[in-house]
């Protein structure tokens, strides 16, 4: 309707156009019909392309709306693709942390995976310890007449493991007591060391039988430098009173794994199966260290008030023992409530505080009064842990006494 409208206002414009144009110039009446020929014409031919226009239009009017269609499809596709590039996004962001956590459980797993190394190592370690024993407890029982005995003994008593030093030994149970008074026991602590036991250095609890004594008794043997020795004294810390009576020396008092004295009926029933030497460790309260060996050390029975015998010095402590004056060999023992001493006046043993095979009196007094640091110079009242040949009037930090047959291997020099 617009296109027919143009048309018709198109005409008028053209009718318009040729009477002024014909009017000025006063020319005949047939140009105003050849001007409207010309318009039809002109009509004519815009009629028939604008109908092809239209017809064209027409026909391409599916091709558009499919155009428009595929258009809005596009602008879908479009915010459907922009959805999926931010859900891709936050997927790869999600993998990221992902990532970081699988290497931070990587890190992790690598440390157990070392701590598991340490474990491996340790049970290698643990492994080798348990053969040692095995091979130990083997050769006990090849020395022992009951091996079956031996090995259950093992079990119960704890103590009698080689491999690892107790330091909190307990004392034995009836029931082991009552086994291994029915199988035998090694005479002293080298005896086990030497069939192959004991074979780490350290501090081993065992049962012992000496070939004299009635019953066997607990020991603390010493392992240093390949030889095994049974330690008959100790003091360290002055945790335990020396100042006891014959009774108490007799039995042996203290705990093997601090302070204590074995007991001179252990002592004399360890000391006359064999020849026995006697080797003191000693220690001021400067930390310099000192020792003394006896090659013979033995005591006589009660009866002879545990008489001492020592000779055959050695060592870097200087011989306390066995000098012209106060000579302990040969002297029997003394305490508070028996004077077995030489000086007539009075009682050495209270006068010195302790329990010894004093002289007149002393030349070493090791289980004299413990003093602790700053107050172990004592001028006047020499009742301290002497030994006169390292200091005469100062009293020692650390002492312990213990002893191996004569014919064991030594060393002299594992201080
Ligand atoms: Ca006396």
């Amino acid at each position: 309707m617009r296109i027919q409208q143009l048309s018709r206002a198109t005409y008028v414009l053209f009718v318009i156009v040729c009477a002024v144009l014909g009017a000025p110039t006063g020319k005949p009446k047939r140009k105003g019909c050849r001007c409207k020929k010309v318009y039809k014409e002109l009509q004519a031919s815009f009629d028939a392309k604008f109908k092809a226009f239209e017809n064209r239009f027409t026909a391409d009017l599916p091709n558009l709306n499919r155009i428009a269609n595929e258009t809005m499809k596009l602008a879908e596709y479009n915010a459907r693709i922009s959805k999926l590039f931010e859900n891709v996004q936050f997927t790869q962001d999600a993998l990221q942390r992902e990532s970081q956590t699988l290497k931070s459980v990587k890190n992790q797993m690598l440390e157990q995976r070392l701590n598991l190394k340490d474990l491996n190592t340790n049970f290698a370690v643990i492994d080798a310890v348990v053969k040692n024993l095995s091979d130990v407890i083997d050769r006990l029982a090849n020395i022992s007449p009951l091996p079956a005995l031996s090995n259950k003994i093992n079990q119960i008593n704890p103590e009698t493991k080689p491999s690892i030093p107790a330091t909190q030994p307990t004392e034995p149970t009836s029931k082991a007591t009552t086994l291994q008074e029915m199988t035998s026991y090694p005479k002293d602590c080298h005896e086990v060391h030497k069939s192959g036991g004991m074979k780490y250095e350290g501090d081993y609890y065992i049962m012992i039988k000496p070939e004299k004594s009635p019953k066997p008794f607990k020991v603390l043997c010493k392992v240093a430098n390949g030889t095994g020795w049974t330690v008959i004294q100790r003091r360290q810390d002055g945790s335990v009173d020396f100042y006891r009576n014959w009774e108490d020396y007799k039995a042996g008092f203290g705990n093997q794994n601090g302070e204590f004295y074995l007991g001179n009926e252990h002592i004399h029933h360890l000391t006359t199966q064999g020849d026995y030497k006697l080797r003191i460790d000693m220690e001021e309260w400067n930390g310099k260290k000192y020792y003394a060996v006896y090659d013979i050390f033995r005591i006589a029975n009660e009866n002879d008030n545990y008489r001492l015998r020592i000779t055959n010095y050695h060592g870097t402590a200087g011989d306390s023992m066995t000098t012209m004056r106060d000579d302990h060999n040969g002297m029997q023992f003394s305490t508070y409530d028996r004077d077995n001493d030489r000086r007539s006046l009075n009682n050495c043993a209270v006068h010195y505080r302790g329990g010894w095979w004093y002289s007149d009196c002393f030349e070493s007094n090791l289980n004299g009064r413990y003093y602790t640091d700053g107050q172990h110079n004592d001028f006047f009242q020499r009742n301290g842990i002497q030994w006169n040949s390292i200091h005469l009037h100062s009293s020692l930090k650390f002492v312990e006494m213990m002893i191996m047959p004569s014919d064991g291997a030594m060393n002299n020099n594992h201080i």
